[in-house]
């Protein structure tokens, strides 16, 4: 990455971060990024606690609510004691709150799951595990796959940050043989080793969340000089994948904990996405593809057309600032994603996510 050119003056830029160990070393490496590009300016860190970190006892489904971890800091933001905040951008809503934008969407780490058996089990795989065994997510899609895939396995809610999950997984009087986690996290938390498996269903794709593996860094939207600096950071293709992931999740109305996955590629100018929808018990699975053809060229500079008037609002892609992207692409990628909602939800696919919703409300 090149050095910009920096404002003389000192100021300090603030972050806004989770308290948990993997908030803050997701936070600690954007700042490492940004320090590469600009050694003059200086981060200050500011650590909250997210209605999601408090609520403990309750599953996350169950609350429902979309903003858990991210509602405080977004009022930081909002009221400018930050300027930045790191997230892992499936915990991202498709649409953010008014007045916020993703600055930049980074480079995606492996976006697929894995599972984590606990020692006692550590000759065992998903497969040979004992009938009854009870495998500890509170992810609706995980658990889906689970309930269909390996019926023999007993599903159990598992909440806390990742480090609790271990421990609980640990626990020799503990209930879990094993537990599904994203390989993304345990690698930045340095625990790769801890990977057994990959989670993968026999014969069927690999399917992750929506916007899985991949940091999203969100600011004021108005904040342009914010922007210009996360900028550099920003992936062109897995930003373009995620713009249409987000689009199709959106389309469908899905909240990040609805029981809905995806699996996306960009490779040689060609955009696929496979998403698809299950009901809680599994019984119902509904997948589809589409593809389409994207265009190498990145810069927006120069394919902008004259403006007539002096200020244009700028056009986010499901809350995606385009920075340098080519927003024809990033229009392409919404599409797509667009289109393959419909899809599924010609195949009886809102009904599949209204029977869910109502399942948990009353459980
Ligand atoms: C969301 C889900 C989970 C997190 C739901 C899902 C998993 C909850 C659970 C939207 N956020 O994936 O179907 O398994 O009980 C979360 C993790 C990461 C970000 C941990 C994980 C790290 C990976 C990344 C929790 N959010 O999924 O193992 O940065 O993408």
């Amino acid at each position: 990455m090149s050095k910009h050119n920096e404002n003389p003056i000192v100021d300090v830029i603030k972050v806004g971060s989770r308290k948990s160990e993997l908030a803050l070393i997701q936070t600690n490496y954007v700042i490492d990024c940004l320090k590469d590009l600009y050694p003059k300016k200086k981060f200050e860190i500011v650590t909250m606690n997210t209605k999601g970190d408090q609520i403990l006892n309750i599953s996350l489904p169950k609350i429902g609510e979309k903003a858990l971890f991210t509602q405080e800091l977004e009022l930081a933001l909002e009221q400018g004691s930050v300027d930045f905040v790191v997230h892992s951008l499936k915990d991202l809503p498709t649409t953010l709150p008014t007045g916020m934008a993703l600055g930049a969407i980074m480079k995606r780490e492996d976006p697929r799951d894995a599972v984590v058996m606990s020692k006692k089990m550590s000759d065992k795989t998903l497969s040979t595990l004992p009938s009854g065994s009870v495998i500890g997510t509170s992810s609706l899609r995980r658990s889906a796959q689970l309930a269909r895939s390996l019926p023999h396995l007993e599903v159990r809610s598992i909440r806390g940050n990742l480090n609790t999950r271990l421990k609980k997984l640990d626990d020799k009087d503990g209930p879990f043989a094993a537990i599904i986690l994203a390989i993304a996290g345990l690698k930045r938390m340095g625990w790769e080793s801890r990977i057994s498996e990959l989670m993968a269903i026999p014969n069927e794709d690999v399917l992750y969340a929506v916007g899985q593996g991949a940091l999203g860094i969100e600011c004021r939207e108005s904040d342009y000089k914010i922007q210009s600096i996360l900028e550099p950071l920003a992936d062109t293709t897995t930003t373009l994948q995620c713009v249409c992931e987000r689009s199709f999740l959106k389309t469908l109305g899905g909240g990040c904990s609805a029981p809905v996955a995806v699996a996306s590629s960009l490779i040689d100018g060609n955009l696929k996405i496979t998403g698809a929808v299950w009901s809680l018990n599994g019984d119902i699975f509904i997948k589809e593809t589409l593809a389409t053809k994207i265009s190498p060229q990145d810069d927006n500079e120069d394919d902008e057309p004259p403006l007539k008037c002096s200020y244009v609002e700028p056009q986010l892609y499901c809350s995606v600032a385009p920075g340098k992207i080519n927003k024809l692409n990033l229009i392409e990628a919404e599409k797509l994603g667009k289109e393959l909602a419909k899809k599924l939800i010609d195949k009886n696919a809102l009904d599949v996510m209204a029977a869910a919703r109502n399942e948990i409300l009353q459980s």
